[in-house]
């Protein structure tokens, strides 16, 4: 990707749809900023709905803490910026190896914690499930989460990792 200062119009449209969707998913206070504070409630909400206690609870956090840190070394600055500039930041370390590992890492975990409406989860299932033998393996996941967040080019995707995509 090169240096140039993106603007969101720029970017392929189905991307940005999904990256929208993702940021506003957690942008839990809903003041227009993904941020630490946001990332710790989601860290919170998992433990307490899974009623977990040390040392599952320390690990959710620090998994938390390592994503963020982990988008940090990508793109500094990244927690403190508006939506539409965090959106913009992500397509700059769309191709980046560094964001492509943090992505993975996450994901991986997430697979464990994420919240999918049950209504909407057998459509998501169907997509990651590729080989069709009703299972979803870790790595199928993680093909599908990283489809999500660097696959720029498919106006048809029916990857819908984080729920219905937002339209705008
Ligand atoms: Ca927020």
């Amino acid at each position: 990707m090169d240096s140039k200062r993106h603007q969101i119009k720029d970017i392929p449209r189905i991307w940005a749809r999904k990256i929208i969707t993702i940021v506003f998913a957690f942008d839990i206070d809903k003041d227009g900023v993904e941020t630490y504070e946001d990332v710790m409630k989601i860290a919170d909400r998992i433990i307490k709905s899974a009623n977990l206690k040390d040392p599952a609870s320390s690990k959710v956090v620090q998994f938390i803490r390592d994503f963020y840190s982990g988008m940090g070394d990508v793109l500094p600055g990244y927690w403190s910026k508006p939506w539409h500039e965090q959106v913009v930041d992500s397509w700059t370390a769309v191709k980046s190896q560094k964001n492509k590992k943090n992505l993975e890492k996450f994901h991986v975990k997430m697979f464990e914690a994420i919240d999918l409406d049950p209504g909407l989860a057998r459509l998501q299932f169907d997509y990651m499930d590729t080989d069709h033998d009703g299972k979803i393996s870790q790595k199928k996941y993680a093909d599908a989460a990283l489809d999500y967040n660097l696959n720029y080019t498919d106006e048809d995707t029916n990857n819908r990792l984080f729920g219905p995509l937002i339209d705008f």
